[in-house]
């Protein structure tokens, strides 16, 4: 893919700020810090437009909640079509974490990761809303 320069106008202490940013982040240049904050801007707008997007919720819970773990899986298969994989993980004697990898429309993903984060039990959940890819060539 071609690359194209642009010029941008932008206040001295405001790209100041921005270059530390890029700096303590450890880009390369701020060109690709550029190109990473257009691309999540887009992201953004694929969960908001009705694209196909991917996204990870995490789940933390205490498994000794009764009922918790068959909620979890049954709220998993209602909604079958978007979710990819889920991996467990026994973190000590009481707490669970479960990761749960899912595609589809941002909607819908949105309402699944409401749904298992609502459930009694569930101590910290999380959706990381990601991008099949396809579109930020
Ligand atoms: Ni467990």
């Amino acid at each position: 893919m071609p690359l194209v320069r642009f010029g941008v106008s932008i206040e001295q202490e405001l790209l100041a700020r921005f270059d530390r940013e890029v700096v303590a982040r450890g880009y390369v240049n701020r060109s690709e810090a550029i190109r990473d904050l257009i691309r999540e801007r887009l992201v953004q707008e694929e969960w908001r437009g009705g694209e196909e997007v991917v996204g990870v919720i995490t789940l933390v819970y205490d498994h000794h909640v009764r009922g918790i773990e068959a909620r979890l899986t049954e709220i998993q298969h209602q909604h079958h079509p978007q979710v990819l994989s889920t991996m467990h993980v026994h973190l000590d004697h009481d707490n669970c974490l479960e990761v749960v990898a899912v595609k589809g429309e941002g909607e819908r993903i949105a309402e699944l990761a409401a749904k298992l984060i609502g459930i009694r039990g569930v101590r910290h959940g999380r959706l990381t809303a990601t991008t099949t890819g396809r579109r930020l060539k």
